[in-house]
């Protein structure tokens, strides 16, 4: 139905006495009448046009119309009393062209057009839309708790104080990266993220045969190093949470999205069920993403004690071109004194995240450092994956750095030629700057994902040289790090 169709079926319309105009010229007859505005075809009119206007990712200025008179039929008495009906006022007029922005109070947009759609004495009244760049929404129903991708202020935050997913998805929601998630597992089963698993293309399941010859028996999602099987699945709920942050399936009408819709997620569990595992068994997972062709891998992980081992293992993964994101620990404490490792190794290839909140603020367990830690990303109350198919909130660095791996992993699928350093260039050298992290990080900003895909590509950030040794410190266990 549209507004020619039900005006054309208006045999019985009503003059409105609140059209009356002071004025008794004879204009007064030529003022189309206001329709009756409690009909119900009066209703399933301004109900089909709100519903036009305001479709998803539309927006229009709630009190605002644009309208351009008919000069030859608008009279000022026709003007004066369309105006009176409206509540209305004219805010501004364009120089050369007749139309007018319009402030009306007396009712609502749709209500206004319904009424003067068809008015002869005025060639167009129509919505003040708000255009912005696109977006792209996906259809997730868990989607608006996800404030750190689209922040509208729905958890009571700052709006926009997040990673402006949508914006990115517009020109890239990911592909086959493959993101090795070294944490305490991943539940492979999650209707969320099975589709988004990494299988072994050369292992035959199940055969007790190591097909692919890598040392590892029937490895399908990867391996679990803390029990030495080939079963990886999280009986912890970290690792499944950080995966379905970075590739949750998105846009497939189930729960949540992840930063990529549909990187593949590589199993590595070294974690134990305590969400404790020795560093031993974190080289052993990193040499197995290097081994396999992992793109990056995230670690939700830290310990404060030096280790030349895992040092090595993951300046080998850099020498294979992969990218290390490791969150920077939830102790509040500068990390340029008290290094957190992995995230404090100086290595090219590391990226080492802070964690901020729905205002933009620090979030008060992060950690942070001018020199040794990069950038922040939203790591309070995120809500993704946890096992048995459910999803929940978790707080901690461990929650930010994910976001990171996500946008890394949207980076590479855009632009599959660019370097580790470039990737990691391009995420440090467009953040969104906020007060918080300004002198007490790398980058003194937030992550972008928008901002990451379209900015070019920058100078290098300089590389950071710090003493990476703290004999005091005698930690032989690393824990995962949810607040
Ligand atoms: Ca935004
Ligand atoms: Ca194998
Ligand atoms: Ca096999
Ligand atoms: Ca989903």
């Amino acid at each position: 139905m549209s507004v020619n169709d039900l005006f054309d079926k208006s045999d019985n319309i009503e003059l409105n006495d609140s059209v009356d105009i002071e004025d008794e010229s004879t204009d007064q007859v030529a003022v189309a009448p206001k329709r009756e505005m409690e009909s119900p075809e009066f209703q399933a009119l301004v109900q089909e046009l709100s519903s036009t206007m305001g479709v998803e990712g539309i927006t229009y200025a709630p009190n605002e119309v644009i309208v351009k008179l008919n000069p030859s039929i608008a009279s000022t008495n026709q003007i004066n009393a369309l105006q009176t009906s409206l509540d209305a006022k004219v805010k501004e007029s364009t120089q050369t062209m007749g139309i007018q922005l319009w402030e009306i109070q007396g009712m609502s947009v749709a209500e206004a057009i319904a009424l003067y759609g068809d008015d002869p004495a005025i060639e167009y009244i129509e919505p003040n839309y708000i255009g912005s760049i696109n977006t792209t929404t996906p259809n997730d129903p868990e989607y608006n708790r996800l404030w750190g991708l689209n922040n509208t202020g729905q958890t009571g935050g700052t709006p926009d104080a997040d990673i402006d997913a949508p914006e990115a998805w517009d020109i890239e929601t990911g592909n086959n990266v493959v993101v090795g998630v070294i944490d305490t597992g991943v539940d492979y089963n999650h209707p969320d993220l099975n589709d988004n698993m990494w299988t072994n293309p050369g292992e035959i399941a199940g055969n007790g045969i190591d097909d692919d010859n890598n040392g590892y028996v029937d490895d399908v999602y990867g391996w679990d190093f803390a029990n030495d099987d080939n079963d990886p699945f999280d009986d912890n709920s970290h690792g499944t949470h950080v995966a379905g942050t970075i590739a949750a399936e998105g846009n497939n009408g189930i729960g949540v999205t992840g930063v990529s819709w549909s990187a593949d997620i590589m199993a590595l569990k070294f974690l134990g069920s305590s969400g404790s595992g020795s560093y031993f068994d974190a080289i052993q997972a990193i040499e197995y993403a290097t081994m396999m062709g992992a793109d990056l891998t995230n670690n939700s992980w830290r310990g404060y004690s030096f280790s030349q081992g895992l040092r090595d293992a993951i300046a080998m993964a850099g020498n294979a071109g992969q990218l290390f994101v490791a969150a920077s620990g939830n102790e509040n404490n500068n990390n340029d004194t008290r290094p957190a490792y992995p995230a404090s190794y100086n290595l090219d290839n590391i990226i080492s995240v802070a964690s901020t909140d729905d205002d933009d603020r620090r979030s008060g367990f992060s950690n942070f450092g001018s020199t040794s830690v990069d950038l922040g990303a939203p790591g309070s109350s995120v809500y993704s994956t946890i096992p048995g198919g459910g999803y929940g909130f978790k707080s901690g660095t461990s929650m930010a750095t994910p976001h990171v791996a996500g946008v890394a992993s949207l980076v590479w699928s855009d632009d599959p030629t660019l370097t580790a350093q470039q990737v990691k260039d391009r995420i440090l050298a467009t953040v969104d700057p906020i007060s918080d992290l300004q002198g007490i990080t790398v980058s003194g900003g937030r992550l972008n994902a928008y901002s990451a895909l379209t900015g070019s590509t920058p100078p290098p950030v300089v590389p950071v040289i710090f003493d990476d040794f703290d004999p005091d410190v005698d930690n032989s266990q690393w824990s995962n790090i949810t607040k």
